[in-house]
């Protein structure tokens, strides 16, 4: 084997990557950059007698992925047989999520030690799949020859959804799934409720989708769709999500759920009065976001068998060890005014009503515990000083917040507003699609952003940094060409500040790679964001 080209980050990027090598007639474009990347000398030529090896048990995942988005992107079906020249191999030499790709003249070798180490070399050979066929034979597609050694700088690397404000249909889920295993993102945080939707299929409380999944005329907020005079929304049976979390498993892609508590609990209390609502409770507050009543009482028993009930059946449901309580934005006002809370405070020597949320919230995790999941909530959590160590926050407010928790022995996820919001105007032009609450995000801005880059390297506080996640809150979002407006491609740069070792990331370097990318999100029809 002949080793050309060894990446080179002094190298002009543009010639690097966009520059097709005229024996391959592709570009090598991989985004996220991977950590080692050897061009060789040579092509695989994948056609009709392209095969995988049968494989170990370990890659069927990948393999399934693989053969879906063969199916979809070139309509053929990989056969799978003992004398395969793909081949998915098991070494434990490799680390846990890493991969090692090697693609010669007549294999391809794919080297993990774990599940999703095969997705993410699988997602490394489908980027490097030209667009194309090849011009130089009818049918076949030429991938260049290549050594890849590659690994996560980050093992949490994850995208949220808002299903709350606007319902996101299954099939823009699995669509949005593609595109985050293809990213080599590994966790989809499902927000699965909000004030105005309560989207996840309760059997202990029909109630919460029957009533809760549906909005409508009238709405006290959103005058945006004010228009909309007629009922809509929708849910997810058990069965969507049990297909849901399959489908996520196969990419490599584990799923958090969401049941925001105490706050943004509207659809929620308007669907279950008698169990949520205190009717002597007169406090007068509204949210953030202008609602009333959107607010669980910590003093009413039927808030505690309502957390309960529905947490038990969230942890049966959902596989992942993480179960996510929400905790955000409880505002001023709330429980004032109410005898039963103020009776609460007292019995416990409580001086601040932030301890009746985290009263409630203990509650929470102590009911996760005995399930065997860790809580993890917004990081109004940890106010009120109630939630144990054991809880993993998701700051999102500031960086300074995030420092607090992680010099307090929290685990968080780093999801600062102004760094990952895809909800974020793009700031590229004044009428630009988005909220600005948190100010513009362009491209560069994501692809700038550092987790706590006020701790060093060396600080032994960043070992709680389990890695980014970026967001997309859907209070505009109502259709598939906005959602993927405001997703793509800023996903894209989230993608590698979460995956690639942060003495490679390179801003012309990744613009020039984005140019490959492009294509491949122009070739699938994506309503992505020119950049200028
Ligand atoms: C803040 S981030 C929220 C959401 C909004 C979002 C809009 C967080 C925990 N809460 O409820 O949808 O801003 O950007």
């Amino acid at each position: 084997k002949v080793h050309t080209t060894t990446i080179n980050l002094d190298q002009d990027p543009i010639e690097r990557y966009c520059t097709p090598l005229p024996s391959v007639g592709c570009d090598i474009a991989l985004i996220p950059q991977p950590n080692h990347l050897t061009r060789l000398q040579g092509e695989f030529i994948f056609n009709q007698a392209t095969a995988i090896e049968t494989p170990p048990l370990l890659a069927q995942g990948a393999i399934n992925w693989l053969s879906a988005e063969f199916k979809k992107h070139f309509n053929e079906t990989m056969p799978i047989h003992p004398q395969g020249n793909i081949h998915y191999r098991v070494s434990n030499d490799i680390v846990e999520h890493g991969y090692q790709l090697l693609i010669e003249t007549d294999n391809i070798w794919i080297q993990a030690s774990s599940a999703t180490g095969f997705v993410h070399a699988t997602s490394t050979l489908l980027q490097l799949l030209p667009n194309t066929p090849s011009h130089t034979a009818a049918g076949a597609y030429c991938l260049p020859m290549v050594e890849v050694i590659d690994q996560p700088h980050y093992n949490y690397r994850g995208m949220m959804l808002d299903c709350g404000r606007h319902f996101h249909p299954v099939d823009r889920i699995k669509h949005l799934l593609d595109h985050l295993a293809r990213y080599k993102f590994n966790t989809f945080h499902w927000h699965l409720t909000d004030d105005e939707g309560w989207r996840i299929e309760i059997d202990a409380y029909p109630q919460l989708t029957e009533i809760g999944a549906w909005r409508g005329p009238n709405e006290i907020i959103a005058p945006q769709f004010s228009h909309i005079d007629q009922r809509y929304g929708g849910f997810y049976t058990k069965q969507d999500i049990r297909e849901v979390i399959a489908y996520a498993s196969d990419r490599g892609i584990s799923i958090i759920p969401e049941i925001d508590i105490p706050g943004h609990s509207r659809a929620a209390i308007l669907s279950l009065p008698e169990l949520l609502q205190d009717p002597a409770d007169h406090s007068i507050y509204r949210s953030i976001q202008n609602y009333p009543d959107n607010i669980l009482s910590p003093a009413l028993a039927g808030t505690y068998t309502f957390i309960k009930t529905v947490l038990e059946e969230v942890c049966e449901l959902f596989p992942a060890p993480f179960v996510h309580i929400g905790a955000d934005e409880v505002p001023k006002g709330v429980w004032t005014d109410s005898a039963a809370c103020q009776q609460l405070m007292a019995d416990n020597n409580y001086h601040d009503p932030m301890e009746l949320q985290g009263h409630l919230l203990r509650f929470a995790e102590q009911v996760l515990q005995a399930q065997g999941k860790r809580m993890m909530g917004w990081e109004e959590a940890t106010h009120g000083n109630k939630v144990s160590k054991d809880t993993v926050i998701y700051s999102w407010l500031s960086e300074e917040a995030g420092l607090e928790c992680v010099k307090n022995g929290f685990d968080v996820v780093m999801k600062p507003a102004q760094a990952t919001y895809l909800d974020l105007a793009q700031g590229y032009s004044a009428d630009e699609a988005g909220v600005d609450w948190a100010g513009k995000l362009t491209l560069d801005n994501v692809y700038n952003y550092h987790p706590l880059s006020m701790l060093s390297a060396q600080n032994s506080a960043r070992q709680h940094i389990l890695g980014i996640q970026t967001a997309l809150w859907s209070e505009l979002i109502n259709n598939q060409s906005r959602f993927e407006y405001m997703i793509y491609p800023r996903l894209l740069a989230v993608s590698e500040i979460c995956w690639s070792k942060p003495q490679h990331r390179n801003w012309d370097d990744f613009k020039a790679r984005l140019k490959g990318q492009l294509n491949y999100l122009d070739k699938a029809g994506i309503n992505y964001r020119h950049c200028e």
